[in-house]
């Protein structure tokens, strides 16, 4: 497996996130045009949840992951890999929610309840969880893969955003608030929380380009891993940056959250979120797949300044 030359992160970041931005909007109008019409505010609070900024890392690393794979990227595939964006734009217009973490920014704006009020903005984001598993359903078949798959497709970016992944990462990270947690459930928490997602976008995109199973596990162990240093990294971030850099309001203080810097310190956390991007990268050469994409997106999960 092979990747042609590497441009440099920055030059790939910029060439990637324009077909994925193209991808969210056509989801978008798809949305608009629904044959049952959804009511202009919400249309109005989905725009301002998903068409804001963001990193757009998910689909970047699934068609990343896809192209390592051999597979050639079409409109399809960055319609696959928005289904994974339209699920991370929802959970951060809940997360953002009174009830959860009562964030006043997001993306350097204010928040989708903010502006669009929180009923609007719950029935906004319940709105995109079906019309991601749909998107993805369509944009499987589209690329050609069998049912069987593609119902795999689907059934892998469901579970990761369910119970057993993102939302029950999510439930227990608001019961962990004003606890002390150990290592062990941190780790469980954000594998859950933030790990699940990140790693269902390298395993659709295995799947999605019928990749054999030793590619898969490979892609599935890097996902895990960047998922675990991402989420580090995040802790890092939130107790170093100001709110002007990363868009938000650091929180993890205010809400009184177990954090990866005050197990360890920031020295630490940062040498054990390296780590983590050091087994990613091995598993993609023990796997014998190259793709300076996924090393250099490994290596800016951790890096990244915001
Ligand atoms: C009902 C319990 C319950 C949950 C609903 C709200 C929710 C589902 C899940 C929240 C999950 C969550 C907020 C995970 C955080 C992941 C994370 C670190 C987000 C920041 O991701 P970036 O840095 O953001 O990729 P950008 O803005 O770049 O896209």
């Amino acid at each position: 497996m092979t990747n042609s030359a590497f441009p440099g992160l920055d030059a790939y970041l910029d060439s990637e996130s324009g077909p994925v931005e193209r991808a969210l909007e056509r989801a978008i109008v798809t949305l608009e045009q629904c044959e049952a019409p959804i009511e202009p505010e919400v249309l109005s609070a989905i725009r301002h949840g998903v068409m804001s900024g963001g990193k757009r890392l998910r689909p970047i690393l699934f068609a990343s992951a896809y192209q390592a794979c051999g597979a050639e990227a079409k409109e399809a595939s960055y319609d696959l890999a928005a289904s994974l964006e339209m699920i991370h734009a929802y959970s951060l217009m809940h997360d953002d929610l009174p009830c959860m973490d009562d964030a006043a920014l997001r993306r350097g704006r204010a928040t989708t309840h903010r502006v669009h009020g929180e009923d609007v903005t719950i029935r906004a984001g319940a709105a995109l969880i079906p019309a991601a598993a749909l998107q993805a359903l369509d944009a499987s078949g589209r690329l050609g893969c069998e049912q069987a798959r593609c119902l795999t497709i689907v059934r892998t970016l469901m579970a990761a955003a369910g119970a057993g992944g993102m939302v029950g990462g999510q439930w227990v990270d608001l019961l962990g608030e004003g606890l002390a947690l150990g290592t062990e459930d941190l780790d469980a928490l954000h594998r859950m929380k933030t790990g699940a997602l990140l790693t269902a976008s390298l395993e659709m995109a295995a799947l999605a380009a019928d990749a054999d199973s030793d590619t898969r596990d490979a892609l599935r162990t890097y996902g895990q891993a960047i998922g675990l240093a991402f989420q580090i990294a995040d802790d890092v971030l939130d107790a170093t940056a100001s709110a002007e850099t990363l868009g938000k309001n650091p929180s993890d203080a205010v809400l009184d959250k177990s954090t990866y810097v005050a197990l360890y310190g920031l020295e630490e956390a940062l040498r054990r979120a390296r780590y983590q991007v050091d087994i990613a990268v091995s598993a993609l050469k023990a796997a014998g797949i190259e793709s300076p994409a996924l090393v250099a997106l490994g290596r800016h999960v951790v890096e990244r300044r915001k």
